[in-house]
Formats: C-alpha cells, sequence, structure tokens
C-alpha cells in the first residue's frame, strides 16, 4: 500500500482534521482517502490521467485519488506553452484531466477531483511494478522525456528518507515548490501521504511564508535557503523546526554557514534524480558536511566510473562519473527505449550524468555535470537543447548558443548568446518573453546578449566552454 496513512478501514478513527493546508483549504485525512471513489466512479479503467499540478486542493484530491484507485497520473505544469502540453498529452496517452480544469483541455474530458467524507473507501488492489506517476523532464535535447516511477520505486525511497530522517507522523512538514517535480510532489505529498505527518504548502516558498507556517520539517531548493539566509527575521522563525532540507541543485557552503548562523540548523542536504528519486542524503543522527551531500539512502548502491570505465578510489579526490544501483530507479522512459538504454549500463547501474567523488566514509560530493547542455536553475532542470529550438523559431534569431551561467540566487542563470537574424533586430526582452511563452516560465533566458558570431571549431561546432568565461 503506498499511502500507507490513507489506508486504514477504519478511517474515523484515525482521522486528522488537518492533514493537508493548501491554497487557504483545509483537507482532513478521511476526505483524502475517500478520493479515490470519485476516480473510480469517473475514470474507472483510465490507464493515465492528466493533472494540473497547481498548488491547490484539487491537485491533491486527484493525485491522491488516483494513487488510491491505481490510475497513474501525468502531472503537467500550468505554464507550459502550447507545444510541451500537447506533447505531454500525445506522448503520455492520457485519456482524461482530473482536477484544475485546463483552459483548453486539448479535445480530452474533464472531471473535477472529489473529496470522499461520504463515499465508501475504494482502494484498488495494485502491483509494486505498476506505473504511479509519469513526469516529465528534461534531457539535453529534444522534448522532455516521461520517467516512469513505480509503486515500488515510491515506497522504497520514502521509506529510506523517513529512516535516514527519522521522518515520522508527529512532523509538519512544509515547503511551497511546484507539485510537478520529485521534490514537491513525491517527497512533499506523497511522503506526508505515506508517513502520515501533516503538509502544509505554502504557495510560493518565500522566507515570510516558511516563518509562518510554523513546521517541524522544512523541504527547499537551495535558491529558496539563500533567501531564507537574507532575511534574518523569517530565518530566525525556523529555530523552532525539527530539521531543514535542501536539495535539487548544490547547496553553497555559504548558505550552508548562513543557516546554522540564523536558524540553528546545519541543513540535511540529499541528493538526487527524477529518474533515480533520492538516493543520497545526510542523516539525522549523521554528520551534515557543507558541499557534501550524504551516503546512499537504504538499499542504493553508488559507484565511480573513470573516462575509461575503470573503477574509481573513493578518496575523497578522484573524480568520476557517478552511477546508481537500487531500488528507488525508474522503470524507463516512456516510448523512449533508446533513451532508457543509454541511461543504463549492462548491469542496471543509472548513468546519473553528474560527476562525483567519494570518500572513504561514503561520503558524496557532487562536483558538476557532465554536459554543459543541462542547465540547473532555481533547482529546475532545463535542458539548453530545447530553448535553442524555441529561440531559432523566431524570425530574429539567426544563431543561438545557450548556456547556464553561475548566478548568486539561481545557482545557474539561462543565459542565451543570439546572432540576430539580418531580416529582423533582436529584442532581448521580447526572445525572454517568446520563450516563457512558448516552454515555460522558469525555462526563460534571464539575459540574451546579442553577438556578431558565436564560437565555433573547425568543425563549425559552437564551443559552448568559451561561452561559460
Ligand atoms: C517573470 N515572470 C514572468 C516573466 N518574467 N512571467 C511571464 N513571462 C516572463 N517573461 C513572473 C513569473 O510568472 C512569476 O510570477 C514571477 O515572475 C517570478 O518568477 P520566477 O522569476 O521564475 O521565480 P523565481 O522567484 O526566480 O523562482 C525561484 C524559485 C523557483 C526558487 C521559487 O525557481 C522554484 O520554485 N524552484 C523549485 C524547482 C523545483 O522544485 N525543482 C525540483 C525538481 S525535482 P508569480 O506571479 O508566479 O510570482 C529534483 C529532484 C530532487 O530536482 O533532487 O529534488
Ligand atoms: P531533476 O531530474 O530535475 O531532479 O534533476 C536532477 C539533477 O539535479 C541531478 O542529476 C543533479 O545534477 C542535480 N541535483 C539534485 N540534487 C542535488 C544536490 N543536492 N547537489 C547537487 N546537485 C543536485
Amino acid at each position: 500500500m503506498l499511502l500507507t496513512s490513507l489506508a486504514s478501514d477504519d478511517s474515523n478513527a484515525a482521522d486528522i482534521a488537518d492533514a493537508v493546508r493548501i491554497d487557504n483549504t483545509v483537507l482532513s485525512r478521511s476526505q483524502l482517502s475517500g478520493a479515490s471513489a470519485g476516480v473510480l466512479e469517473d475514470l474507472g479503467g483510465a490507464t493515465r490521467v492528466a493533472v494540473l499540478a497547481t498548488p491547490t486542493a484539487q491537485t491533491v484530491l486527484a493525485v491522491t485519488g488516483c494513487l488510491l484507485a491505481g490510475v497513474p497520473v501525468v502531472p503537467v505544469p500550468a505554464d507550459v506553452g502550447v507545444a510541451e502540453r500537447q506533447h505531454m498529452l500525445r506522448d503520455s496517452g492520457a485519456q482524461a484531466w482530473l482536477g484544475e480544469r485546463p483552459d483548453d483541455p486539448a479535445g480530452l474530458p474533464h472531471f473535477s477531483a472529489r473529496s470522499g467524507s461520504q463515499q465508501p473507501h475504494a482502494v484498488a488492489s495494485c502491483d509494486d511494478e505498476d506505473t504511479a506517476l509519469i513526469i516529465y523532464t528534461s534531457g539535453t535535447t529534444g522534448p522532455p522525456k516521461g520517467v516512469q516511477l513505480s509503486r515500488r520505486a515510491l515506497a522504497a525511497d520514502l521509506d529510506a528518507l523517513a529512516q535516514a530522517w527519522q521522518w515520522s507522523p508527529d512532523d509538519v512538514l512544509v515547503h511551497g515548490l511546484p507539485m510537478y517535480h520529485v521534490h514537491g510532489l513525491v517527497l512533499g505529498l506523497v511522503g506526508s501521504l505515506r508517513q502520515g505527518n501533516r503538509f502544509v504548502h505554502t504557495g510560493k516558498p518565500t522566507p515570510e511564508a516558511y516563518a509562518a507556517a510554523r513546521g517541524t520539517l522544512y523541504f527547499g531548493v537551495p535558491t529558496v535557503w539563500s533567501r531564507v539566509v537574507a532575511d534574518p527575521g523569517a530565518a530566525a522563525a525556523l529555530r523552532s523546526a525539527r530539521m531543514l532540507v535542501s536539495g535539487s541543485a548544490a547547496l553553497p557552503v555559504p548558505v550552508f554557514d548562513a543557516l546554522v548562523e540564523r536558524t540553528g540548523h546545519a541543513p540535511i542536504e540529499r541528493y538526487g534524480s527524477t529518474e533515480s528519486l533520492i538516493t543520497l542524503s545526510t542523516r539525522v543522527d549523521g554528520e551534515r558536511r557543507p558541499g557534501w551531500v550524504g551516503v546512499p539512502l537504504q538499499g542504493v548502491q553508488t559507484k565511480l566510473v573513470a573516462d575509461d570505465g575503470s573503477p574509481v578510489p573513493h578518496d575523497g579526490e578522484s573524480i568520476g562519473r557517478l552511477a546508481v544501483r537500487g531500488p528507488t530507479l525508474f522503470n524507463g522512459y516512456l516510448n523512449r527505449p533508446d533513451a532508457t538504454a543509454d541511461a543504463f549500463d549492462g548491469d542496471g547501474w543509472y548513468r546519473t550524468g553528474d560527476v562525483a567523488v567519494i570518500d572513504a566514509q561514503g561520503m558524496h560530493r557532487i562536483v558538476g555535470r557532465e554536459s554543459v547542455d543541462l542547465i540547473k536553475t532555481g533547482g529546475f532542470r532545463v535542458g539548453a537543447g530545447e530553448i535553442e529550438t524555441a529561440l531559432l523559431g523566431h524570425p530574429a534569431v539567426a544563431e543561438v548558443a545557450v548556456v547556464g551561467l553561475p548566478d548568486d540566487d539561481l545557482g545557474q542563470r539561462i543565459v542565451a548568446f543570439v546572432v540576430a537574424s539580418p531580416a529582423e533586430p533582436a529584442q532581448p526582452g521580447e526572445l525572454i518573453d517568446y520563450v516563457a511563452q512558448q516552454l515555460s516560465i522558469h525555462k526563460r533566458p534571464r539575459e540574451v546578449r546579442i553577438v556578431d558570431a558565436l564560437p565555433r571549431n573547425a568543425m563549425g561546432k559552437v564551443l559552448k566552454k568559451a561561452l561559460l568565461t
């Protein structure tokens, strides 16, 4: 049973009036556990359902109902452009929308999610290997790929995190992150429903909202934590928490140190990806070392591989490509056997695309990514290729190269180097808005630099490393 806390036959005995607080709405545990009845009635037999993943009660009920009813969910960000949304719907084969109504349902039927206080509880029997979620994520090029996450992977990951963090039903988990990614959706919502703790979504992850929420367990991407430490009043209000967790991108050491000073907490750092879920974390009862992301979670194995395929020593200094194996891995990219085959080696190790070091105690440090074409900005993973393709669709753009440049707030900021088309002058602001509309708001370049030419090698390939300086 994936959502353990909602499985009780006698839900009244275990009811909690404020199991979830989101968007000024409070949902009780029995309302959540009854959400499956509506799904089975309206969508029984559906094999995939799209959910417009806004941070609202409708999204919580839709996801909860589907997971209880055994219907795989495709979370769709509200701000994705038309082409990307079409791709997600077509590629996933979603048969209906459940929850918030999209402006344009693209020909699919829409159903509101229903809370279940009046309904008998309905829990479908599911196989552990059944897909629970299909989350679309960027590669270096091409449209986003659908990552198939099984019920087994979700349960294994959440249980391993509960063990590492001593996460318990007494916790009040707070975050204000998007509800369509692993961090906000899987760890935040599904994790809370599995552990049985209260969950509070703050809407936006602002320092003021985090301070006001009075939680015990806070999740944030590094950008959130750097904004918290810049607000001493909000930071001081987090002293009463049990634990602050950072993940999805590298937490700068000065932000780690400022959190210790201003909140009294050395943050827990954890590392993972959409494909592998969370695989490494520091432990509540272990060392928390600035700049390091911890040790493998229960059941997870890691290895470092050199360019020639040989093993790299775990000496805290030697750098290698990080591969992971264990029960939390995804079941391949939907409709993409080629990409799935590339992602794994012959022994079932997932190639993370990250380079790392491991020390003699098994502590891991993420050094960076193998490819400059996968950018992490504010904790969002964005492929340089998808932005370049979008910009080349604008008449003012003749050539373009997109890179992630270091940024104190976002970790990396997306910068587009554009050679303007002779036919039309290129306006940076217009190009930024164009990407925000075509793809999604967080994929917009923060800066467009108009250049006369892009640096290229003798073969004509753009030398992106020359743009990073
Ligand atoms: C600005 N805005 C525009 C715009 N420019 N809108 C349209 N067109 C334009 N050109 C508006 C936005 O709509 C928004 O409005 C506001 O400006 C700010 O948007 P933003 O600049 O994008 O937000 P920002 O403050 O920079 O966001 C920082 C952030 C965000 C930390 C809140 O980056 C974030 O939520 N990151 C979390 C990513 C995450 O969860 N990743 C997990 C991946 S899973 P308005 O009205 O909306 O404010 C994973 C696995 C793991 O990685 O390990 O966890
Ligand atoms: P995503 O699929 O959006 O979850 O992105 C996964 C990528 O985020 C990883 O491959 C890493 O590059 C990066 N990442 C996640 N957590 C961390 C972390 N704690 N430190 C450094 N990088 C991280």
